[in-house]
Formats: C-alpha cells, sequence, structure tokens
C-alpha cells in the first residue's frame, strides 16, 4: 500500500498518517494522493510532517505553479516569496507573521484567477484552540432546491478584498489601488470533478451582479448561512507537523481566533494557482459553440 487513509468527517476530509512528502514521491503515488484528495472533497491531512520551506515548496508544485506572496503584504517572514508565515507570534518585538482568514472566505477569491490549493503546514500549534474550519461547498450547493439552483447558475457576484463586511479586519487606512473587484460566477464547476459547487464568501462576496442591493443582500445572507451550516463543516484540530491541503475551488475555510494572546501558533502557508472560475451555463454555452 502506498499510504494508509481515514476519513476525517463523513462529508469531507481525509487523513493520510504514514507518508513522508519529503522523500521523492512518484507520478503514481501522486495521482494516488490527488485522487483521494478530490475524493475527500478537497481536505487533505499529512500527518507527522517535517519540513523546510524549499521541501514545502517542492511538494506544492506537484499541485501546480507556485503563487506568489502578494507585494502589499507586510510581513515577510522567510526569504521565499512563495512561503507566507501566518502567526501571532512576536520576535524582539516584532510581528512574524499575520493571523488571517478569521472569517468565512475561499483563498483569493478576490483575484481573476484564484488560488486553488492551499498547504498550511503547522510548526508550532497551540495545545487547544486555534482549529480551521472547512465547508464543504459542493453539499451546500446539491442541498438547494432546482428552483433556486437554476437562479443562481445565471447570477455572478462581486468579490472584494476590501469588502465592508472584512475590510475593518484588516487594518489598512486606505483603499489601495491593487486588488479592483473581480467578478465570478455563483456557482462553480470544479475544472478537475466537473461537480459544481457554491462560490460565494461572507469574508469577499459583496453584490450580484445586475440584482438591487436589497435583494442580493438578502439572497446572499441565505447562501452564507446555508452554505456554513454545521453539517457541511469539518474542523480541523491541528497537531504539530500536520500539513492540510485544502482545494479553494469547492471549500470554504475559517481560521478560528480564540488562542491569541493566551498560546502562540505558527504556520507556513504555500498556494496554487488555479484557472479562472467557471460557471456551468458558461461550461454549456462554450460547448455549444464548439459543437456549431
Ligand atoms: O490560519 C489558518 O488556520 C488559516 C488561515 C487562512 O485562512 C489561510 O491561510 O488562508
Ligand atoms: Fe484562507
Amino acid at each position: 500500500m502506498m499510504f494508509e487513509s481515514a476519513p476525517l468527517s463523513p462529508h469531507l476530509g481525509v487523513r493520510i498518517s504514514n507518508l513522508d512528502v519529503t522523500k521523492p514521491l512518484s507520478d503514481e503515488t501522486f495521482a494516488a494522493l490527488r485522487k483521494a484528495w478530490l475524493d475527500a472533497n478537497g481536505v487533505l491531512v499529512l500527518s507527522n510532517q517535517t519540513l523546510t520551506p524549499p521541501q514545502q515548496i517542492a511538494f506544492s508544485r506537484r499541485f501546480g505553479p507556485m503563487k506568489h506572496r502578494d507585494t502589499h503584504r507586510a510581513f515577510e517572514g522567510v526569504e521565499h516569496p512563495e512561503v507566507v508565515v501566518v502567526s501571532n507570534k512576536v520576535v524582539d518585538g516584532k510581528r512574524l507573521g499575520r493571523i488571517s482568514g478569521v472569517f468565512w472566505h475561499s483563498d483569493s477569491s478576490y483575484d481573476v484567477a484564484p488560488v486553488s490549493a492551499t498547504l498550511l503546514y503547522g510548526l508550532e500549534v497551540p495545545p487547544a484552540g486555534g482549529d480551521t474550519m472547512f465547508a464543504n461547498q459542493y453539499l451546500a450547493y446539491d442541498t438547494l432546491s432546482p428552483r433556486m439552483k437554476t437562479m443562481l447558475c445565471e447570477l455572478k457576484s462581486v468579490n472584494d478584498y476590501y469588502n465592508p463586511a472584512t475590510y475593518k479586519n484588516r487594518q489598512q487606512v486606505e483603499r489601495p489601488s491593487v486588488h479592483p473587484p473581480v467578478t465570478h460566477p455563483i456557482v462553480r464547476r470544479h475544472p478537475e470533478t466537473s461537480r459544481d459547487a457554491l462560490y460565494i464568501t461572507r469574508g469577499f462576496t459583496s453584490h450580484i451582479v445586475g440584482l438591487p442591493a436589497d435583494e442580493a443582500t438578502a439572497i446572499l445572507e441565505f447562501l452564507f448561512t446555508h452554505s456554513t451550516q454545521p453539517e457541511f463543516i469539518y474542523r480541523h484540530h491541528w497537531q504539530r507537523g500536520d500539513l492540510v491541503v485544502w482545494d479553494n475551488r469547492c471549500l470554504q475555510h475559517y481560521a478560528v481566533n480564540d488562542y491569541d494572546g493566551i498560546y502562540t501558533r505558527c504556520m507556513h502557508r504555500t498556494s496554487v494557482q488555479g484557472d479562472v472560475p467557471v460557471g456551468p451555463g458558461e461550461m454549456s454555452r462554450a460547448s455549444q459553440a464548439v459543437a456549431a
């Protein structure tokens, strides 16, 4: 057997317990790992890893081209531009990294081509708290009524890094010119599984294109609550050495900040460049155009 796997919750997540990702992985083993990740609806936990930043980068590259740190990020952390330090640690009076994602979101959904996978490695984890929650967005879509699905498949939303709902958390005084708002389909077809998932988040989705604000707010509020209900969630309690790989194309996540000021936490984060999101309607129109 290439590795042992065990489900983490009924609807998402798989733990791989006996694979050292610093060792050369054959294409066959990596393909099996990728399949396990997709089959587990996008949460892969690789336990007991010991990773230097170059080793984490090398493994992350197996998932696709690396995304470099955004230039606006205030904390450089380690010298590799592919690695972001996610931490509340203070060393010599300076913050080592930043805490991020303390709201439901999908990574970089405010970008035209958002990241596909994010890899977060737990170097120093609190003895309690500091969990990360993941919500299955295939299930969020599948459990809507047929009429709601039909309506949402035609709609696009506006996604904004400076969404007022979360902007207050960003400690920025003025809105810089980077990160203009972008539009994405509300229902996203996953490019690898071809399954449809909801693609809105309370963190970054601000409007619905073509709807008045009051209608959009009511629909979005319903979707935010529906898509993050407890039944759709796996809550990861970190062990030191966990490497968690999540799929932003079919998940939302939320970094629970219940530990800051009590315990320290330090993670290394890499992310993989993804595709421009495409909705089911756009797919069928594109295939009709090819057929015509
Ligand atoms: O710190 C975490 O658990 C996750 C933070 C987050 O949202 C991210 O790194 O994308
Ligand atoms: Fe995140």
